[in-house]
């Protein structure tokens, strides 16, 4: 047989890079990113690169497990594996009620964007709201801002014809994150600053990212909201604001004003530890210029005060009236999905919390969903209502929620823990049956995922309306049993009688871009990936059978213009949220030191690698280069002082946990910063088999979760204060 090259597209983060894929003997042997996809410059990263050695793993699973009674593993059949656990839910349902049963749905979902709708039905239809998912310990300010503050119909002006931009704690050339397009975001932000765009970057560490900024404020982490607070301030102070939109569109200017009176240059400059020429001359940059905006990513969210950081962030595009304006192309015209028309005017602000509490911490469900962090506590806390069973889709987590300790004794106190995934992950080990899926290249999709993005946040998504359908490209393993998320629920239903809707969001909150779209599914036959597909694109812009035309992509352009404010439209953006103003006198009266202590005197932060998705890559050579534990980069002069070499083993210690790692020198960080990649170490049961190096170097291990945030529970992830010294001896 004669190898073919097959166009696709990757699906291991939402950039959703085109791929060719060759394909030899029904096997994935290389991929590289798509020569004729031009709005992507055949660009691809390192992971993408590496979906054959995913696709043909030697650990990959190839059918579903079952554990024994002795602790052991066997593999089941597909239908027996839904036969079985369709019968223990039946009874944790029966006994405990629907509040027992959760879901977790982690980034390996991104993957299969159709199989969660289903799963989330078969949720709905048991009456359980107990479903969870990596946003609430990712971003989840970015929906509490939303709500405090409210949002822009039409969305943030362009990236494309901006002359200035900030991003706060992200590293989109490498993560495809939040502040760049996510098509080649080097190439994107390179042209961008030869078109004169000024770039603004806030991060302690000098990224891939800052390496292209006209500006980068080195500062200390976790001092974002008061960077922003101070920057507000000046622009008001020097009338750079856009008053006419300000009063146009927001109240509480008097009150924000006011409120920012003692974030002075010098102090906000002094406490966040950058030279107060730059930080004002990065706030006269960013007020001054005519089209932009700010964006916030998982740096400050990590850190504490995330809720205001970001408000603020949404605040400095209001005063500046960054908002996509009348006549404006539009900068989200949707592609697969449905057709609107965006308008130059607010949605209002909504309440952050539901009325629903969780059974600890006082959390309640909230905007950004139900509170991760408080899932663990959920299965420990003993009661009416205790979580007895968990589903978790495509996450790991063991290597991903704060306090591992915390999170490996709730897995192992669950009666049923059923975990989807393709490897026998850290949390797979404590499963009761691991389901084994197909992967990307051997299920259809389409970029609809990213295309919805726009609605998790203000700058999210495609920046063009670029749209790609792929079928199959792999056939499935001989030999193989597998079944998709979406199938495998779809069967639990069937099983359990149940009848299942599909439901289309289009927005967040109240403010909705069109109606709610919910499509009642036939129960008598489990529908085709392709079908889930048609469901999710029920009444696109663009009709599905057009975007199938175009194998490599397009940009499925439009000449949509922004419209004007509807005359009935009264609301108002708000940029003095009570709660919000509350933070802000605190963030004042704060100790600049606060994160000092003579026992912990670095500073942690979170970081991503381009060779990694989190935990996953890991045990794939080429990827992981053979590393056991991750690095922990230091600044020379901090190696120096603690006397600690390149290569070095590493104990970092919090005032919660310790982990291990090695040594980096890395001097893109401010002194007194050390940045770790998170996703390593492993499940501590595993301690004998691999060594305290590998199983000890999860960052997770360090974060306390009693440390949270009060709306979304996200706790302190990064600027944790630590120490750090040369590993000796044992330590557990
Ligand atoms: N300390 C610290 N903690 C963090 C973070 C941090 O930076 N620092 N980051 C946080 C963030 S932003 C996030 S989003 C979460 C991530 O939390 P998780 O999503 O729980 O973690 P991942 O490691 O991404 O887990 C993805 C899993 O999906 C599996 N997978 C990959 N492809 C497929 C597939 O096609 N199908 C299925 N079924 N499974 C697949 C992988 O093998 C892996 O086990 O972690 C959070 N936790
Ligand atoms: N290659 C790769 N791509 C990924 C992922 C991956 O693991 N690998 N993960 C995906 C996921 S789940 C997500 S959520 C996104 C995340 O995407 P990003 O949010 O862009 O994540 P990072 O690349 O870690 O960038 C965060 C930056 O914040 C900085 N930082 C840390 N603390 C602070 C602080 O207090 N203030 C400020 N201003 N900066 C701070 C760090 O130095 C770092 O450069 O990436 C996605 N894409
Ligand atoms: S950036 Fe890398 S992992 Fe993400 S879609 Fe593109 S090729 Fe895949
Ligand atoms: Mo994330």
């Amino acid at each position: 047989m004669t190898a073919s090259l097959v166009p696709s597209f990757c699906r291991n983060c939402l950039a959703f890079c085109p791929i060719l894929v060759t394909v030899d003997g029904g096997r994935a042997v290389k991929v590289t990113g798509d020569p004729q996809a031009p709005a992507f410059d055949g660009y691809s990263c390192p992971k993408g690169r590496a979906l054959p050695e995913q696709h043909n793993h030697p650990q990959r699973l190839l059918h579903c497990m079952r554990r024994q009674p002795d602790g052991g593993w066997a593999s089941i059949g597909s239908q027996d594996a839904m036969d079985e656990i369709a019968a223990k839910l039946t009874k944790i349902l029966a006994e405990h009620g629907p509040r027992s049963v959760a879901m977790f749905t982690g980034t390996g979902r991104v993957s299969h964007p159709v199989g969660e709708p289903i799963a989330k039905a078969w949720f709905r239809a048991v009456g359980s709201r107990m479903t969870f998912s990596a946003a609430t310990i990712d971003k989840p300010a970015e929906y509490t801002s939303v709500a405090l503050h409210g949002n822009w119909h039409a969305g943030l002006q362009s990236f494309d014809g901006s002359d200035t931009w900030m991003i706060v704690g992200a590293n989109p050339v490498i993560a495809k994150s939040n502040g760049a397009p996510y098509n080649n975001p080097g190439a994107r932000l390179k042209e961008a600053a030869e078109r004169g765009m000024k770039l603004i970057v806030i991060d302690p560490r000098r990224t891939e990212t800052a390496k292209r900024a006209h500006i980068h404020l080195q500062a200390r982490p976790g001092q974002d909201a008061l960077l922003l607070a101070g920057m507000l301030r000046l622009i008001i102070d020097e009338g750079l604001h856009d008053a006419d939109f300000v009063a146009a569109n927001a109240v509480g200017f008097e009150a924000l004003k006011s409120a920012l009176a003692g974030f002075t240059p010098q102090v906000v400059a002094a406490r966040a530890d950058v030279p107060v020429e730059q930080f004002v001359q990065a706030a006269r940059s960013f007020g001054s210029a005519a089209r932009g905006g700010v964006v916030c990513s998982t740096g400050p969210s990590f850190s504490t005060r995330s809720n205001l950081t970001f408000y603020l962030a949404l605040c400095l595009n209001t005063v500046c009236g960054r908002w996509a304006r009348e006549g404006d192309k539009a900068p989200f015209p949707n592609v697969l999905l449905p057709a609107f028309t965006p308008r130059a005017q607010p949605y209002a602000p909504y309440p952050v919390s539901s009325d629903r509490p969780m059974r600890v911490h006082g959390l309640m469900e909230s905007v950004c969903g139900m509170p991760t962090a408080a899932l663990a506590d959920e299965i420990l806390k003993d009661g009416d209502g205790q979580v007895k069973a968990l589903f978790c889709l495509g996450g790991n987590p063991v290597l991903a929620w704060p306090d591992q300790q915390k999170t490996e004794a709730a897995m192992n106190k669950l009666e049923l823990l059923v975990v989807f995934d393709y490897l026998m992950s850290d949390t797979a080990q404590s499963a009761h049956y691991v389901i084994a899926p197909p992967l990307s290249l051997e299920v259809p999709a389409s970029t609809r995922m990213t295309e919805a993005m726009k609605y998790a946040g203000v700058s999210r998504g495609f920046t063009m309306p670029w749209a790609q359908y792929t079928p199959a490209v792999l056939p499935m393993p001989p030999g193989s049993d597998l079944i998709d998320d979406g199938a495998f629920f779809f069967g639990l239903a069937q099983r359990m009688g149940l009848q299942l809707e599909w439901v289309n969001m289009r927005g967040q909150g109240p403010n909705l871009e069109g109606p709610t779209q919910t499509i009642p599914l036939d129960m008598s036959r489990v529908p085709s990936v392709d079908e889930m597909i048609e469901l999710a694109c029920a009444n696109s812009r663009v009709p599905l059978d057009e975007v199938k035309l175009h194998p490599h992509g397009h940009v499925h352009d439009s000449e949509l213009r922004v419209q004007a404010r509807e005359p009935t439209c009264t609301a108002m953006l708000q940029l003095a949220d009570t709660r919000m103003m509350g933070e802000l006198s605190q963030l004042l009266s704060e100790s600049a030191s606060d994160a000092k202590s003579p026992e912990f005197p670095l500073t942690l932060v979170s970081r991503r690698t381009n060779k990694l998705m989190n935990s996953a890559g890991r045990g794939v050579p080429k990827l992981d280069g053979g590393r056991v534990s991750p690095p922990a980069c230091m600044h020379a002069q901090d190696l120096a002082a603690l006397g600690i070499a390149s290569g070095d083993l590493v104990a970092i210690r919090s005032r919660h946990g310790l982990m291990l790692a090695r040594a980096e020198l890395d001097n893109t960080l401010k002194p007194g910063v050390i940045s770790v990649v998170h996703g390593f170490g492993n499940a501590s049961s595993r301690l004998g088999e691999l060594g305290q190096e590998q199983v000890l170097g999860s960052v997770s291990r360090l974060i306390n979760m009693d440390e949270r945030d009060p709306i979304s529970g996200i706790p302190r992830m990064s600027a944790i204060p630590v120490s750090v010294s040369l590993h000796a001896g044992d330590l557990l």
